[in-house]
């Protein structure tokens, strides 16, 4: 969220994976130089008997100037958000099971997990919870009311009978001080990057499911070259609207579109040693990107402006609090 955002203050970025006690927070200091990070916290074991993978995203969910951690759920973790005060390391709510059972599936594999982003969608100054389903069901956006835990609206992107994961992120794409939700599509087909604007999501009237979300749809498109993308927003040319910063799930590359046309502004090459798909997250000014399944867990944070990334932190392996060659599931930043 925009509290973590300014250039004049730390950037923190949540990491998250499989295992136990493994969710360190990462605070960057003095922007613009090259840093290892410091590890503010760690919640620890978040669900009894659970020991499977987390996604993760950061935003002041209680609005009391300290940002807060959101844990979701991978494979077999029941479908659960667990919202973590950043403030006292205390849950504030938590929600579970709001997705359709994988059909034919049975136990844990019947809850595939979801994806996890933060935004104030309804401008109450409370930051609200984005949640994607993830697996072969039906696409699903749910969104949750920072300040209540409560279900905001929810709605199925990609159009009628889409079944892909839904990666998701949130930022003030159009400027106009609401939150909006970006979506983008998981692999197995084209990789499409869709745009909701949380003022229309949220308008009086539509407190039911919505049935067309094509009314709220600022912009649609399809990123070429792409088979599933991760999706991270934030202001990355001080213009006061987020970009839309795309990790790829095929080839090791991270870029910035306008979120608006959907017209490519930057890419960056992240070269042949990054491996497993890009996992990705934004601050203004700031991208972060995670490596995926199938190798050595990596995080790379580079400054953005003007076209130009500069490299400020590069973590492999056990330079990653928490984590070390064993966790070859890949991780996720938020
Ligand atoms: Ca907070
Ligand atoms: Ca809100
Ligand atoms: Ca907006």
């Amino acid at each position: 969220m925009s509290q973590a955002a300014s250039a004049t203050n730390p950037a923190f970025f949540a990491v998250a994976g499989v295992g136990v006690n493994t969710r360190p927070v990462l605070e960057f200091r003095d922007p613009g130089v090259n840093v290892t990070p410091v590890v503010k916290t760690s919640p620890g074991q978040l669900l009894p008997n659970y020991f499977g993978e987390w996604r993760t995203a950061t935003g002041d969910i209680n609005a009391d100037g300290v940002v807060d951690y959101v844990y979701g759920s991978g494979l077999g973790g029941g479908d659960t958000v667990i919202v973590v005060d950043g403030a006292r390391n205390t849950v504030i709510w938590q929600v579970a099971g709001m997705f359709p059972l994988v059909a034919g599936a049975t136990g844990g594999a019947a809850r595939p997990g979801l994806f996890v982003a933060t935004a104030d969608v309804n401008s109450d100054g409370f930051a609200d919870v984005i949640v994607g389903s993830a697996g072969n069901r039906p696409s699903q956006v749910m969104i949750y009311n920072g300040r209540r835990g409560t279900l905001l609206q929810s709605f199925q992107p990609f159009g009628v009978g889409a079944r892909a994961g839904v990666r998701v992120a949130g930022g003030d794409v159009d400027g106009d001080g609401y939150g909006d939700v970006v979506v983008g599509r998981g692999p197995g087909g084209a990789a499409r990057v869709e745009v909701y604007s949380g003022r229309l999501l949220t308008a009086k009237g539509t407190t039911v499911p919505l049935q067309q979300p094509q009314t709220a749809l600022l912009k649609a498109f399809t990123v070429l070259g792409g088979n599933g993308v991760f999706v991270a927003a934030a202001d990355m040319n001080r213009d006061g609207r987020a970009e839309l910063v795309v990790g790829f799930d095929n080839k090791p590359t991270v870029s910035i579109y306008n979120g608006l046309t959907g017209s490519l502004v930057s890419t960056r090459n992240l070269g042949p040693t990054f491996k497993g798909g890009v996992r990705v997250a934004a601050r203004a000014g700031q991208v972060m990107v995670a490596s995926g399944a199938g190798t050595s867990p990596t995080i790379q944070l580079f400054a953005y402006a003007g076209g130009v990334w500069t490299e400020r932190s590069s973590l492999t392996n056990g330079k990653i609090s928490g984590f070390n060659g064993k966790n070859t599931r890949g991780l996720f930043v938020g």
